[in-house]
């Protein structure tokens, strides 16, 4: 039967350089049959079915939750590996101190060793996706290569998979090549390598989100910020969120926290009763490539197309949203399980657990239930807030950047820069407690400049160097913020109750923007007073507002001398202008 999907091109013949290089990747691997990914439902239906009757997928409570489904993974592969992840460039100055670095061949050696042979008993799949809407010019392409369904089935939810994004790279030329395999999964054969002179990621031995998933952190922030310097443009780990006042003006707002600092949650934040009229839509939660407009503004886009998001802590209080958004057709990975199938997690208030991540029965004296970095893979067409602006060829107009970290002390709920110039190093001065989305140990103070410390793919100096270049090309720059939604009393309690209610301060940023709302000046930036916020109904004493606005000179003197520390390492690299800034902050305190 001549059906119109028989005179269509099949995908393994669309791209020549494409199918000439999965050519070289099967002969090397060995791999014993190819599938070229076409990102179709179907496609998710059959290989989600192979996964269960294999026993990799468990299926969840149909009735309560349908359509969603848990992986396990390996009990050693459960975060991102930083100290297994390389930056491949020719010099290793290029690559900077905040990279650990490998020489391409011997990374590529070492590479080749582990992936010859490593597909004989596996099917190759091949994915080919697109990062961004589809038809923008700022969007750009990729194929992954790996032995793992299940990284499949998490990229045919998180980017644009198919025929449509084989076609650009046929036309267009220009692709990033990721080849991945889980190996044995052994953490001593794990490396996450890329070599951003040749737009490329080599992945081996874990099948964990940011390690394999190359589409996010390896392409879109790595191999991305990297091609976004040449080209003019900012790749950074940021969410980006519609705002529209009770007016029905909306001005878009990109923020970048550390990994499980916050980003989902306020991404799609639901308003308090207390502040009527406010609604908010939801373009990213994790990604935002920032380009320099004809206009003068940055405009921005999510490459993305789905949340690989923190499962802990999601419950009808803190983001009804999320909540609702992952009781259908998500897929989870590493969450514990009801007496009756459903998934369950630290956080929630209803629901025991009986069995937990690994599948054992559950014991609390063994640690949570629920892994602390299990996450959601879900549909950012789920979302109730999404907004239809994520598919916006043109991206949308950035009024704020805001950076933040997770401080139980010193930085103070919110601040603000003085121009773009300052804004460079409040996000330079990024730190934030470790968490569990990285293997290592969780809570210690770590510099994370634009929460980009683990993302960066090139040199940090000529990073912040870049930043002020673009800066200089903005007649409407964003204003720049700092904020801490995780300072904490004598008692080890939140002093500001977070989520929803951070839409007070964020309010107070978008007046400030349009030139309404008052604040006072300080050493490090200009911050609210308490008059200067909305606290109609906000549960919070004077007390705790004047300590979550007061900055401290003592600790800040501390804390921009291990600044200065930090940024010492870069040596004569570091631009001019930031040690200018630095110079500026230190006599402010002194
Ligand atoms: P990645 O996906 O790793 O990049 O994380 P993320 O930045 O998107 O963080 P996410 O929104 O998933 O939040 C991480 C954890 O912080 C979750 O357990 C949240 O419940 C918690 N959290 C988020 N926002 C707030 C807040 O405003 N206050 C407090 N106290 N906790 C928050
Ligand atoms: C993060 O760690 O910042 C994440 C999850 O968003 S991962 O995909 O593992 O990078
Ligand atoms: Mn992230």
């Amino acid at each position: 039967m001549a059906t119109a999907a028989h005179m269509l091109t099949p995908l393994a013949q669309l791209s020549p350089a494409v199918a000439d290089w999965v050519a070289s990747v099967r002969e090397l691997t060995q791999a014993r049959a190819i599938h070229w990914c076409d990102g179709s439902d179907a496609e998710t239906r059959e290989l989600t079915t192979k996964l269960l009757r294999e026993g990799e997928l468990k299926p969840l409570n149909p009735e309560f939750f349908p359509g969603c489904n848990l992986a396990r993974s390996a009990a050693s592969d459960v975060a991102r590996v930083e100290h297994l992840t390389y930056i491949c460039t020719r010099s290793q100055e290029d690559a900077g101190p905040n990279n650990h670095w490998m020489a391409p061949d011997q990374a590529h050696a070492k590479m080749r060793d582990l992936f010859r042979g490593c597909m004989r008993e596996r099917t190759l799949y091949v994915i080919p996706y697109c990062m961004g809407p589809i038809d923008s010019p700022l969007s750009r392409f990729g194929v992954e290569i790996t032995d793992s369904p299940y990284v499949v089935l998490n990229m045919i939810i998180m980017t644009r998979v198919g025929r449509a994004a084989l076609e650009r790279i046929a036309t267009d030329g220009n692709f990033v090549r990721g080849l991945h395999s889980i190996g044995e999964l052994d953490p001593e054969r794990r490396f996450i390598m890329h070599f951003p002179e040749e737009l490329s990621i080599e992945s081996f031995g874990s099948g964990y989100g940011g390690n394999a998933l190359l589409g996010k952190k390896c392409h879109a922030l790595r191999i991305a910020s990297y091609q976004a310097r040449t080209e003019g443009w900012l790749a950074e780990h940021m969410l980006i969120v519609g705002l529209q006042n009770p007016k029905g003006e909306t001005h878009y707002i990109a923020c970048a926290f550390p990994s499980a600092c916050g980003k989902t949650n306020l991404a799609m934040l639901i308003p308090p009763d207390s502040l009527p009229g406010w609604k908010v839509f939801t373009v990213g939660d994790d990604i935002a490539w920032l380009h320099p407009g004809a206009d003068g503004r940055l405009w921005a886009i999510n490459p993305e197309a789905g949340y690989f998001g923190v499962v802990p802590g999601t419950n009808p209080e803190t983001n009804r949203n999320a909540y609702d958004m992952i009781r259908r057709d998500t897929l989870f990975t590493n969450v514990a399980l009801t007496a009756d199938n459903q998934p369950w997690w630290e956080g929630l208030s209803t629901g025991k657990p009986v069995i937990d991540w690994q599948g054992r029965p559950y014991d609390p004296t063994r640690g949570p239930a629920a892994h602390p970095n299990s996450r959601f893979t879900v549909s950012a067409k789920r979302n109730p807030s999404y907004s239809p602006r994520a598919e916006d060829p043109r991206g949308v107009p950035i009024s704020a950047i805001v950076f933040g970290g997770r401080r139980r002390e010193v930085a103070p709920l919110v601040y603000e820069a003085r121009d773009w110039k300052h804004g460079v190093l409040v996000g330079a001065s990024v730190a934030s407690e470790t968490t569990a989305a990285a293997v290592g140990q969780v809570g210690v103070v770590r510099r994370d400049p634009m929460a980009m410390q683990p993302f960066c793919g090139y040199n940090f100096a000529d990073y912040w160097q870049h930043w002020f270049n673009v800066g200089a090309k903005l007649a409407r720059p964003p204003r720049i913020y700092h904020v801490n939604w995780f300072r904490r009393d004598a008692q080890n309690k939140f002093l500001w109750p977070g989520y929803g209610e951070n839409l007070r301060v964020l309010a107070w940023m978008l007046d400030r923007c349009a030139g309404n709302a008052g604040a006072t000046d300080s050493a490090i930036g200009r911050l609210p007073r308490p008059e200067d916020l909305n606290t109609t109904g906000l549960d919070v004493s004077a007390d705790a507002l004047r300590a979550l606005l007061t900055v401290d000179p003592a600790s800040w003197r501390k804390e921009v001398a291990e600044m200065r520390t930090y940024l010492e390492q870069y040596g004569s690299r570091l631009p001019a202008e930031l040690v200018e800034e630095l110079k500026i902050t230190e006599g402010r305190l002194a």
